[in-house]
């Protein structure tokens, strides 16, 4: 797989800024141009689903297919309802029967030991405290940005951002973004260095250079650790072990994301790393030989300290 040419990129941007483009969503409009340097657009998908309140906190959920986005949303909800919040899907996000269908979905297993059927696209999950909105829990940014397939890759649909969260990444909301360090989902990233070196590559290009370092957050998440010799369903019970595997097989981000203080004498790292579990999953039929999921639910304390992580500076 070829790995990005930052070079030829750039020019492709750049050009893509300059090609007459379908009129902007409102959002769009307010964007500078200076903002959006960074972040290539995809002009063909320009009315798609957009954020229209810029001044909720945004929680933005990255990681390649099956890596657990979607159950990490499911399971935080969970945990935060009980905690006396109250959770709604957002129905203004994206107006497709789809969407609506993935937002019914997930209220419907919100209140079940059932996972989400993978299919799930979108999600954009409202938290309210009080009657107050204190965050937007979003998925994204979409499957075509981790793509393994060659001819997708060649033609460049992995390396451009959706209009809709170039529209985010550039936004002013406050963000937190929880990157998942996938390792053991379908997608082996443990085993396929090209597409671990290219997914923080990109990551490092489109959504790195947009993150302003005293309003967001930038969280590392070591996912499905239950899977590993780290940890289990009720805690991570070697933390060390864990980061130092997850720095083994993503160096760039651990070296790359820093900040320097004092005139460049201390440099401290610009992200927290942590580990989660959604639960443990079995395999079910029903009546009909339709498959599914169900799980047995890991210890609260992931989504505690995954939810103290995220809102640590909203
Ligand atoms: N062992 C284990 N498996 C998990 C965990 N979380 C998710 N899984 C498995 O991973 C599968 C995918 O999880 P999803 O949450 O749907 O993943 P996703 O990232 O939303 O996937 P896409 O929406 O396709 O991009 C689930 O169906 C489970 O089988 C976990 O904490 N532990
Ligand atoms: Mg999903």
């Amino acid at each position: 797989m070829p790995q990005i040419n930052s070079e030829a990129t750039q020019t492709n941007a750049v050009h893509q800024e300059q090609q007459p483009t379908e009129p902007q969503t409102d959002t769009e409009q307010v964007l500078q141009p200076e903002q959006r340097q960074h972040v290539n657009v995809n002009p063909a998908q320009i009315q798609t689903p957009q954020i229209i309140n810029n001044k909720v906190p945004v929680v933005v959920f990255v990681g390649p297919p099956s890596s657990g986005k979607s159950m990490i949303l499911v399971r935080l909800a969970k945990y935060l309802r009980d905690e006396g919040y109250t959770i709604e899907t957002d129905p203004t996000f994206l107006n497709t029967d789809d969407y609506q269908q993935d937002c019914q979905e997930f209220n419907d297993k919100l209140n079940t030991n059932i996972a989400l059927k993978g299919s799930v696209k979108f999600l954009l999950v409202n938290v309210y405290k009080d009657g107050q909105e204190v965050a937007k829990l979003l998925e994204a940014p979409g499957e075509d940005f981790y793509t393994t397939d060659p001819m997708k890759i060649k033609a460049g649909k992995n390396d451009m951002v959706e209009p809709y969260l170039s529209t985010i990444i550039t936004s002013n909301n406050r963000k937190s973004y929880v990157v998942l360090l996938d390792l053991d989902s379908e997608i082996s990233f443990r085993r396929d260095s090209r597409h671990r070196d290219s997914y923080q590559q990109r990551f490092l290009k489109y959504f790195y250079p947009n993150i302003d370092k005293n309003k967001d957050r930038i969280i590392l998440l070591y996912n499905k650790i239950d899977m590993t010799m780290f940890g289990n369903i009720n805690c991570c019970d070697n933390i060390k072990g864990a980061r130092d595997d997850a720095k083994l097989y993503y160096k760039q981000w651990f070296s790359s994301m820093k900040v320097s203080s004092l005139g460049g004498f201390i440099s401290s790292e610009n992200f927290v790393f942590k580990t989660f579990c959604t639960g443990v999953f079995s395999p079910q039929t029903d009546g009909f030989g339709e498959k599914y999921q169900t799980y047995n639910i890991a210890n609260n304390i992931f989504p505690k300290e995954l939810w103290k992580e995220i809102t640590r500076k909203f």
